[in-house]
């Protein structure tokens, strides 16, 4: 009898344990729901398929310039390819702008030994030390042909032999001569609104983020944003952007999941062009470059967005720094698939590599505009060639 008293008390007690952690979990999840409904309701996002003019005016488009459909197993093998998949995080709160030099101390790190070894040495620098500047070259990223097209132009310009301090000018010079573009501004039509940056790239290396910056660059210069969700294909990747518009104050231009981004890009145009908004920033979904439907995709949305009501100025193509040479690939393929206007160069606060910016603007002759030196809503500069050539080999103190 005890012991049946005993058993149903234990009953009795799990039971109820049972019943709060269900009450916990149920609670938890509405806080989800809840943060997810109110970051796309907080934009009063139109959705392209309650407007069925819009609709039908991009199908019509679309349908005309179809290449065959991109491959979802091509989407899910990149994906799983790719091992810097994006986590979704999105900030909470705008952080304070970070400088170029302190982004670049891991990149800066090689240069520093290399030239704190060379001053000690009074006499000129030892033949081996070229082998070691050519290597310090190549760890930044700058790539094997420019880096020993660097070292024999030094030798040449300076003999065997020079002072460290001498070394250091001259490859300054150097290097800041590679940097041919001259003209680093976003581009705005000035006939036409409005002007429409469509940012591409592989997965993972910060375009939804960099949208965000943009966003958030244009608006306090004074210009009307909208967002264009266009990456289709993640699911949280409308949600994600739809934060990112929540914290800059601009709209979200969203289709379903799996629609058309050509499509879903086209109607947001025509919907900022009905209200009047100057600049579109559309996002897409990230796309390795060896993917041949993925980029026939993303042709089709560069044809598509310039069959709109507005201008495609920019094509920016966002690449991950930490990614070092295969950044020369992805600029080579995305040039040739969306004739690539600028080159906004994220994660150097975490690179040792920055010497990639070099390499891709002296090699293709795309100008990197931007730089992202972290994940904030100010992380974002202008590219400044002598600040950036500066910040990765040293100050002339250091030497
Ligand atoms: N450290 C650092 N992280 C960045 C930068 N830009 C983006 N990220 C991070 O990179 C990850 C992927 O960014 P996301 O914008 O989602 O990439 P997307 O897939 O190209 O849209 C996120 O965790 C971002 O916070 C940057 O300039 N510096
Ligand atoms: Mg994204």
């Amino acid at each position: 009898m005890e012991s049946l008293l005993i058993v149903v008390v234990l009953f009795v007690i799990l039971g109820f344990g049972l019943a709060l952690v269900r009450t916990r979990a149920g609670a938890n999840r509405q806080r989800i729901d809840k943060g997810k409904t109110s970051a796309i309701d907080g934009n009063s996002a139109p959705e392209v398929e309650e407007r069925p003019s819009d609709q039908h005016s991009s199908t019509a488009v679309t349908d005309s310039l179809a290449p065959e459909a991109p491959a979802d197993e091509d989407r899910l093998a990149e994906e799983e390819e790719d091992a810097r998949e994006t986590p979704d995080r999105v900030p909470t709160a705008p952080t304070q702008p970070v400088s170029m030099t302190s982004s670049l101390t891991r990149s800066r790190g090689p240069f520093a030994t290399l030239f704190s070894r060379l001053r000690s040495s009074d006499a000129g620098i030892e033949a081996g030390e070229w082998t070691r500047l050519e290597e310090t070259l190549i760890l930044s990223d700058m790539g094997p042909g420019l880096a020993a097209e660097l070292v024999t132009d030094l030798k040449g310009k300076l003999g065997k032999s020079p002072t460290a301090l001498a070394l250091r000018q001259e490859l300054t010079e150097l290097l800041e001569s590679k940097f041919l573009q001259e003209s680093r501004e976003l581009q705005f039509s000035v006939t036409t609104k409005p002007s429409v940056i469509l940012v591409v790239g592989v997965n993972g290396t910060g375009k939804t983020t960099t949208i965000g910056k943009v966003a958030s660059l244009l608006t306090s210069s004074g210009r009307s944003v909208m967002i264009a969700a266009g990456d289709t294909f993640r699911a949280a990747a409308t949600e994600q952007v739809g934060v990112w518009a929540s914290l800059t104050g601009v709209e979200v231009v969203s289709g379903q999941s799996g629609a058309d981004p050509a499509s879903v890009i086209f109607d947001a145009i025509e919907h900022a062009r009905a209200v009047g908004s100057d600049v579109v920033l559309c996002d897409t979904a990230g796309r390795l470059q060896t993917k041949t439907n993925l980029m026939e995709e993303l042709k089709k949305i560069r044809r598509v967005a310039a069959k709109s009501s507005g201008e495609v100025t920019e094509v920016l193509l966002v690449i991950d720094a930490t990614t070092g040479q295969n950044g020369l690939r992805q600029a080579e393929v995305f040039h040739g698939a969306a004739e690539v206007t600028g080159i906004v160069l994220t994660k150097l606060d975490g690179s040792a590599k920055g010497g990639v910016a070099l390499a891709i603007e002296s090699q293709f002759g795309i100008p990197i505009k931007l730089v992202g030196l972290g994940e904030g809503l100010l992380d974002l500069a202008p590219f400044d060639p002598q600040a950036f050539v500066g910040a990765l080999i040293g100050e002339e103190s250091d030497v």
